[in-house]
Order: structure tokens, then C-alpha cells, then sequence
């Protein structure tokens, strides 16, 4: 299905008079109002071909109805939160789960709802049904050569996907490591996890990236070959100037500061980019924003005046994403709450009164530069981000729209109600 766009106008119509009223409050003590609303509507977040299902779990799934049936229902549901948010405009492919047939019609297909193709995920953490050499014991890192070659060979495969779809990255999450202490020399592991991304890197085209994401543990519990950032900096810098360390919000020990470690790999023009969700034990997968806004917040702040101090542009020249999955929510209503505390975070970070904070760290005056933030994170600027959406040509209240126009019935209607999607 498509949103047809008289419908988002009728609703923006319906809901307009209540929201000029708190936009025009909060942007009477703005100044540089027009300059963030400029920079929300050019950004952009990916959204994960797996996420657009029910899913996050190791014990069961328990599909709520009308879940895309192949690739080119997940490129329409995309579709549909674009429409929607303005914001969604990209989808990150995962091979082997969704791997396109006809290039061409696929990318056509999300032209016309105005997506392109983000970053392509490989797989080496699960076996298929049609593989030779197992990954029961790692794929880069293996002990066996012949498995190490067949994991080289699946990512230069999954390069050639993009390729021939537009993508510009790609991105390796490695779920190598060891359970027990004694089961892997990690010398020898880290040895052979280079020279198999060394192998990757060098059938990357000039004008891609490759993105080194790090995990804490799991599905390890003793070790991981790329276990944190320190790890995966160290791939990065040895493999050269296109690859890129990922960080993903669920993938640390708990209370790890995060928001250092993305202002150092950004001083180190080594971030790749997010992989956006949120936890509260591990790497739960939970919404954005549902359980820390406040850290994603302080990750927005060192990202701006990171981006900043390096001259990027905020929209382009970093990778974003959502990386989440969930049993209990209908999945598209999901990422729109997931989208929109990220818009949140982002247009708090804009709004920091930069100028003062310096001053008050350069003064160490510890009390004004807590102030500071804190008056960024206290205030309401929803009216904002929603006057971003509805300029973009979105809806003022993308999941009111979702209800009222029974988006989810209308899938269910033509997809059906038990149908899994592919994906975790
Ligand atoms: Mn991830």
C-alpha cells in the first residue's frame, strides 16, 4: 500500500492550529530556529530490512499480522514510514535474508517512494541451509582456512549485492569469539580476522566504506574477536582510510560511556557511524529513547560538536541506523517512536547554547555547563521536530496517522495475519 498524500494533509489540517500555537512558543527563544529545522529535514535514518517484522528474541516469535512476505514488501514498508516522517528516506539490506533477485526493478521499486539503499549487512553468524563449512566455531577468525575463505568470499558477495544497488558500505558485525577460557588463542584469532578483512577491504569499490562493528559478548561469553572499540579501532587503522568503527548502543558492558567513546573516534575521523537502539541489561534492542534519553542525548551532543569540529555534514557524512527488533509492539509503529527520539536527541544537541558551554568548561564551572544540557534536555522541542516532518511533507503525528487510517488492518488485509518475516 501507499499513503496517499492528501490523506497526511488532512490530518496535518485537522491537527494544525494546536500545533502552530507550540511551535511558535518554543521558537520565539530560538534564534538559529530555521537553521535546525533545516538541518532535521535533510537528516536521514536507516531502517533495517530485519526490523520491519516482529522478532528480538532467542525464545519464540509471536507475529502480529500483516509482516512483509519478501523484499519488495519491506522496501513498501519503509515506504510507508517515510511517507509518514520524511526521515526514514534509506533500508539496509541483511544477506543472506533478503537478497534481491532483479536489481533493477528492486531499486526502481524504492525509487519510486523516494528510498535508496544504505549500508549491506553480512551474515557469517549463522550457518544456511546451503553452506558448506560450518560457523559453529567463528568464520574470520576460524583455526580452518577453508572456512576463513568461504567467509571472505560470502562478504565480497554481499559487496557485489550493493553494488548493484547503490549502497555505499558495508558493514561486518562478527559474532567470532570463545566461551571458555583456553578455546582460542586471541593472537592468532585477531591475526586471522585482519587478514580476512584485509582480503574484504581490498574488494571494496573507491567510493565505499566498511564498517567494523563490536560487541561486548554474546553470542560469546569468554571472548570476542571484535569485543569492543579499542578492538575494532585497531582493525580499522591497520586496514586503512576507508574502514570505519560501528558503534551500536547495545553492544557495551553496562554503563560504558558511550558518549566518550563517539567523541574520540570521531576526533580520530574513525566513526562509521550507529547503529541506533536502546537497553537495559545488554543488547535488549529496545526502542531508541525508551529506557536512556538521557544518554542518547549526551551521544547527540558529542556527535554535533564532534561533526562540527571536523567540518561534517551532519546529514551525509556518517552512517545512521536503527538496529532493533521487538515481540510486543506492531514493528512499523515501533520505529516510528525509535525515528522520533532520535529526531528528539538530535534537535536537543542542535539547540545547546555551544558558545556558553565552552565557556563554562573553559572556567570549569562545573554547575553553568550541567545547566546547560540539562536546559537542552528539559525543554520541549517536539513542536519543533513536527514543524520539520510537516515542511517535509510528513505528518504532523505519524503514529496518530498510523491509527486513525488503520494502516496496520490495510497490510493485514493483503498480507495476511500469520506470516513471519525474515529476520532475528
Ligand atoms: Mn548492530
Amino acid at each position: 500500500m501507499k499513503i496517499p498524500r492528501n490523506t497526511i494533509d488532512l490530518h496535518n489540517e485537522k491537527l494544525y492550529a494546536a500545533h502552530k500555537r507550540k511551535f511558535e512558543f518554543i521558537a520565539a527563544e530560538i534564534p538559529q530556529i530555521e537553521s535546525i529545522i533545516q538541518k532535521l529535514v535533510e537528516f536521514n535514518v536507516a531502517i533495517p530490512s530485519w526490523a520491519l517484522g516482529t522478532g528480538g528474541t532467542r525464545f519464540g516469535r509471536f507475529p502480529g499480522g500483516g509482516e512483509p512476505r519478501s523484499i519488495e514488501e519491506k522496501i513498501d514498508d519503509v515506504g510507508l514510514l517515510h511517507a509518514l516522517n520524511q526521515s526514514s528516506g534509506s533500508i539496509s539490506l541483511h544477506i543472506p535474508w533478503d537478497i534481491p533477485k532483479d536489481y533493477h526493478s528492486i531499486q526502481q521499486h524504492a525509487a519510486s517512494l523516494g528510498l535508496r539503499f544504505d549500508a549491506v549487512n553480512s551474515n557469517t553468524f549463522q550457518d544456511q541451509p546451503d553452506q558448506q563449512l560450518s560457523y559453529k566455531f567463528g568464520s574470520l577468525h576460524n583455526v580452518d582456512k577453508n572456512i576463513r575463505k568461504q567467509a571472505i568470499a560470502h562478504n565480497i558477495e554481499v559487496i557485489n549485492h550493493g553494488i548493484a544497488l547503490g549502497s555505499k558500505a558495508l558493514t561486518v558485525w562478527l559474532s567470532d569469539g570463545s566461551s571458555f577460557p583456553g578455546q582460542l588463542n586471541f593472537r592468532k584469532a585477531f591475526q586471522h580476522t585482519l587478514e580476512g578483512l584485509q582480503e574484504v577491504y581490498t574488494a571494496l569499490p573507491v567510493d565505499w566504506k566498511i564498517f567494523i562493528e563490536y560487541k561486548a559478548f554474546e553470542p560469546n561469553f569468554y571472548s570476542m574477536t571484535v569485543g569492543d572499540w579499542g578492538q575494532s579501532l585497531l582493525y580499522a587503522n591497520k586496514l586503512g582510510p576507508k574502514a570505519f568503527t560501528l558503534v551500536d548502543l547495545g553492544h557495551h558492558l553496562p554503563n560504558a560511556n558511550i558518549e566518550q567513546i563517539v567523541a574520540l573516534l570521531l576526533m580520530e575521523g574513525k566513526l562509521a557511524g550507529f547503529h541506533f537502539n536502546d537497553s537495559k541489561y545488554g543488547d535488549d534492542d529496545l526502542t531508541v529513547g525508551s529506557i536512556k534519553p538521557y544518554q542518547l542525548f549526551l551521544i547527540f551532543n558529542e556527535l554535533v560538536e564532534g561533526m562540527d569540529a571536523r567540518g561534517l555534514d551532519h546529514a551525509k557524512d556518517l552512517g545512521w541506523m536503527i538496529d532493533a527488533s521487538h515481540n510486543v509492539k506492531d514493528p512499523l509503529e515501533d520505529l516510528l517512536q525509535s525515528i522520533e527520539a532520535i529526531m528528539i536527541a538530535y534537535t536537543q544537541a542542535l539547540f545547546i547554547d555551544r558558545q556558553k558551554l565552552n565557556t563554562a568548561q573553559f572556567s570549569n564551572d562545573v554547575v553553568a555547563a550541567q545547566e546547560i544540557l540539562q536546559h537542552a534536555f528539559r525543554s520541549d522541542l517536539r513542536p519543533i521536530v513536527a514543524e520539520a516532518r510537516m515542511r517535509a511533507g510528513g505528518a504532523l503525528d505519524p503514529i496518530g496517522y498510523f491509527r486513525e487510517n488503520k494502516v496496520r488492518q490495510t497490510l493485514i488485509n493483503t498480507r495476511g495475519s500469520k506470516n513471519i518475516a525474515t529476520g532475528l
